[in-house]
């Protein structure tokens, strides 16, 4: 692949970051507070804008409606905020865990009100999409059960599929609903869409703009998340990544810090899918993460200066002669062709893509030189720190 190339393809690469991302998240012990971490969804949006001025790939924001929208508060305002802070409002996640009323689920709860309310809620999102113009919205569900015999899970999952279907209906023709799987957390006997199987099913039968979200940290340990990646696409039913790393949980760290090599495999079978079948793959990266420890917008930015970089590895493998390899059987050769792409170090390349497109070479140190952490310390610090955080 040649320079030229793979700028193209550096162009092209966008990544939605997080509302969330940017404001104190916590465990379910408790949060730590940070001087400068965003609380009103104008300082989300403000450091958003930081974060893609200096990557130049971030220029949509993910919002979470009960965080970052209140009541009585036009949404159009909200999308104004973004445009003057040069980014817009991306996808549109639906609260659907943290009322009262989903004690025992939203979507698949036996308690009719919570059906109603979650119902309400997803209308609610999808005019707030309408108004700030964004065609995704983005469904997680925490609906699942405790304990063996608490609820029947067919039934659950009848009512999982009535409400998708009467949602979608409810979409404007260019909307694209995301179905979010995993398997454990906050239920931890079983949860309603536990996986990629049972999210692709409940897509397919939504309707056509219905499409499966894959979040990285929602796999149980050692599951070839490439494997599910290719097979839904084939099926042309990849809608999108929540992208963060993993050790143990659904862990929610930055992007490639456990496991590169994973991303690299992920980025590498798309890339050879649009090379095997000439088309390209529409695909909404998105982070999903939570910056309990790290600076937030310092660790947002390492977040998209890696997935640039291993997206750029898993470009320039040699497709060609990787298919030859393969048809060959031969191993060490097909693996190496993933492994010297994986070994070259592409981020020379991305400096200068970066400065070919008037960005600096290193976001990174260009946010730690520009003074916007200390001035934006200096201004929230009073506010944050007086908030409590407590887990009983
Ligand atoms: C969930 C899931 C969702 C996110 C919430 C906050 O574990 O990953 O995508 O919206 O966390
Ligand atoms: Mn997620
Ligand atoms: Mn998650």
């Amino acid at each position: 692949m040649d320079r030229e190339q793979l700028f193209g393809l550096l162009d092209e690469f966008k990544i939605e970051t997080p509302s969330w991302g940017y404001a104190d998240t916590g465990t379910r012990f408790g949060k730590f507070l940070q001087p400068a971490a965003a609380s009103t969804v104008d300082e989300k949006l403000a450091d958003a804008g930081i974060v893609h001025k200096y990557t130049g790939c971030c220029p949509t924001v993910a919002v979470h409606v009960l965080w970052d929208f209140s009541v009585g508060v036009d949404a159009t305002q909200t999308a104004q905020i973004a445009e003057k802070n040069g980014v817009r409002i991306g996808s549109i996640n639906p609260n659907l865990f943290q009322d009262q009323v989903y004690k025992f689920g939203s979507a698949t709860s036996p308690d009719e009100r919570a059906r109603h309310h979650a119902s309400r809620h997803v209308m609610d999102c999808i005019n707030i999409a309408r108004a700030v113009k964004s065609n995704l919205l983005s469904l997680w569900f925490a609906d699942g059960t405790n304990y063996p015999g608490q609820d029947d899970i067919v039934s659950r999952k009848q009512r999982m599929h009535g409400a998708l279907r009467q949602w979608h209906d409810a979409m404007p023709d260019d909307m694209t609903m995301l179905v979010e799987y995993k398997p454990f957390e906050p239920a931890f006997y079983h949860t309603d869409i536990a996986d990629w199987g049972m999210a692709l099913l409940l897509s397919q039968s939504a309707g056509p703009q219905a499409k499966v979200l894959v979040d990285t940290g929602h796999h149980y340990q050692a599951q070839n998340i490439e494997q599910i990646v290719v097979w839904l696409l084939g099926s042309g039913m990849l809608g999108g990544f929540h992208f963060n790393d993993r050790r143990y949980a659904d862990d929610d760290l930055t992007l490639g810090s456990i496991d590169p090599y994973q991303v690299f495999r992920i980025f590498h079978e798309i890339a050879f899918f649009e090379w095997e079948t000439g088309k390209r793959a529409d695909i909404a990266y998105m982070v999903d993460q939570s910056h309990n420890l790290k600076g937030k917008i310092e660790a947002m930015i390492q977040t998209v200066m890696t997935a640039q970089e291993l997206f750029a590895k898993a470009a320039i493998v040699d497709h060609k002669r990787l298919a030859v390899c393969q048809s060959k059987c031969e191993l060490v050769d097909a693996e190496n062709c993933l492994k010297d792409a994986f070994s070259t170090d592409v981020r020379p390349a991305i400096r200068e893509w970066s400065r070919s497109n008037g960005l600096p070479e290193d976001a990174l140190d260009a946010f730690r030189r520009s003074g916007y952490l200390e001035r934006i310390t200096a201004e929230r610090s009073q506010k944050n720190m007086s908030s409590v955080s407590s887990y009983a």
